[in-house]
């Protein structure tokens, strides 16, 4: 058997960082937003996104093309991250690797020992060849207690791996993606994994989708539970309190939250039926559409709700129902980041944002 190769590489920049932006996207474009909100004086992160088919390979072509479907190379992406971080010297750049899509390569590489040892190496080597400040694994679904000990195991080599760099001035960071179900997260070891981390990033979003059964529009990032399990069968507040009661510090806790919103159509809103539509920016999974296009119509109602921390729109033309941050939502999440002393907080991702707008 052969340790599979098959990796979606990720580069995660601005971590850990306050008043920086990230002139990146996974379009191969770049913008620049403008200066941020002082109210969103958070930490930030940006991402964009690649993927590979050679884990040693540094040319690895973005899949993702530009208007003209010009492919952009990772290597001149990289340059240009190093260029940024030499004008701004507390920048980090992590590398990505896996994702929901790449479920079973991780399934592979964690049931192998021998399997384990080279990917912690070879993510430890690339990361280092390329000029990144460490790895950044994500893979959301662990599905077992053996899984689970195998993962623990992978930071470990993962740490083992980055210690041998003793030449590096300052030490690199080693993250993990965290899970927002609770079946996936409860199967995690997290007191095992915590002494190898740098800090966890909770993705707090996706908790409903054109994927939800049965078919009740509702909503995907909340922040607080609600009593209606109908339209907000998860939250986010309810799994970062489980994460810190394992005995994670808070400051290492950093919230990812979404720059698209998830549509549900032919819908009388949250609670309702709906019935799924293949309308969407993104072509992969779901009806998903980027924050720039949205509200998608000017007859669209725009609905807040403070207390459960969550907004979404309705358009009673169509019938359509899409769950997204407005910008007041958004800076209440930013306020429980301060007010709960979590790490930081990040938006997925840049693409999803018109030049100039603030997030
Ligand atoms: C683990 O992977 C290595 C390298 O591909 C292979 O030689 C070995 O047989 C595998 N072990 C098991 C138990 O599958
Ligand atoms: C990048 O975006 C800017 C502003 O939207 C646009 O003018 C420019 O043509 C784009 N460049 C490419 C290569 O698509
Ligand atoms: C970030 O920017 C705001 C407004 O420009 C400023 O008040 C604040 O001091 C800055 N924070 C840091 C850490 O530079
Ligand atoms: C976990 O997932 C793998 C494939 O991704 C599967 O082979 C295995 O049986 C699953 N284990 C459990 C306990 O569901
Ligand atoms: C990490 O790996 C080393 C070497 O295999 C082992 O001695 C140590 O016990 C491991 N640490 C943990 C916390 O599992
Ligand atoms: C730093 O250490 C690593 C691992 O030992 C080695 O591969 C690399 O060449 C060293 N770099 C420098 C600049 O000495
Ligand atoms: C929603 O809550 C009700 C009442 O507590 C419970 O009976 C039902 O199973 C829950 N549904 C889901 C999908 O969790
Ligand atoms: C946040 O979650 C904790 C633990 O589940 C709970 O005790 C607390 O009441 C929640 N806060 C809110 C505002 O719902
Ligand atoms: C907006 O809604 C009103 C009332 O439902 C309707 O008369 C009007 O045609 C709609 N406008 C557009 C642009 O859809
Ligand atoms: C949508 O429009 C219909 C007809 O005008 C009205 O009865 C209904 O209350 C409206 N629904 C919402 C959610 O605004
Ligand atoms: C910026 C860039 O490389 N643009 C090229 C994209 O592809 C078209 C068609 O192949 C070329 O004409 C452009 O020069
Ligand atoms: C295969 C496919 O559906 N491609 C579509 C992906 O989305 C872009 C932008 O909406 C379309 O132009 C492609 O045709």
């Amino acid at each position: 058997m052969h340790c599979p190769t098959i990796l979606f590489v990720l580069v995660l920049c601005g971590f850990a960082l306050s008043n920086q932006t990230c002139p990146f996207n996974n379009g191969g474009n770049s913008s620049t937003p403008s200066q941020p909100d002082p109210d969103l004086d958070a930490k930030r992160t940006i991402g964009f996104l690649g993927t590979g088919d050679q884990w040693a390979d540094v040319e690895i072509p973005y899949d993702t093309n530009d208007k003209n479907g010009n492919e952009t190379k990772l290597e001149g992406t990289i340059k240009q991250l190093y260029l940024l971080k030499q004008q701004n010297r507390h920048l980090k750049t992590l590398l990505s690797v896996g994702g929901y899509t790449f479920s079973h390569s991780w399934y592979l590489i964690l049931h192998n020992e021998t399997c384990r040892s080279t990917f912690a190496s070879s993510a430890v080597t690339l990361m280092y060849n390329i000029g990144l400040d460490g790895p950044d694994y994500d893979y959301e679904s662990i599905n077992s207690t053996d899984q689970a000990a195998q993962f623990v195991d992978l930071l470990n080599k993962t740490r083992t791996q980055l210690n041998t760099y003793k030449n590096v001035t300052f030490p690199f960071l080693l993250n993990f993606d965290a899970p927002a179900g609770p079946s996936r997260y409860k199967l995690l070891d997290i007191k095992g994994m915590d002494p190898f981390l740098d800090f966890w990033t909770f993705m707090a979003f996706d908790y409903v989708g054109s994927w939800t059964i049965p078919l009740y529009a509702g909503h995907a990032q909340n922040l607080y539970c609600s009593n209606d399990n109908l339209s907000t069968p998860f939250d986010t507040n309810t799994s970062i309190e489980y994460y810190i009661s394992q005995g994670i510090a808070a400051s290492k806790i950093n919230i990812s939250n979404p720059l698209y919103g998830h549509a549900f159509q032919n819908t009388n809103g949250p609670r309702t039926l709906f019935y799924r539509t293949r309308n969407r920016d993104w072509n992969k999974t779901g009806s998903i559409w980027d924050y720039k296009h949205l509200p998608l119509t000017k007859n669209t109602t725009i609905y807040e709700n403070e207390d459960l921390v969550l907004s979404w729109s309705y358009d009673n033309d169509t019938g359509t129902m899409i769950s997204y941050d407005t910008p007041k939502i958004a800076r209440r999440k930013v306020r429980y980041v301060m007010n709960e002393g979590l790490g930081g907080a990040a938006w997925w991702q840049l693409v999803g944002i018109r030049k100039g707008q603030i997030v």
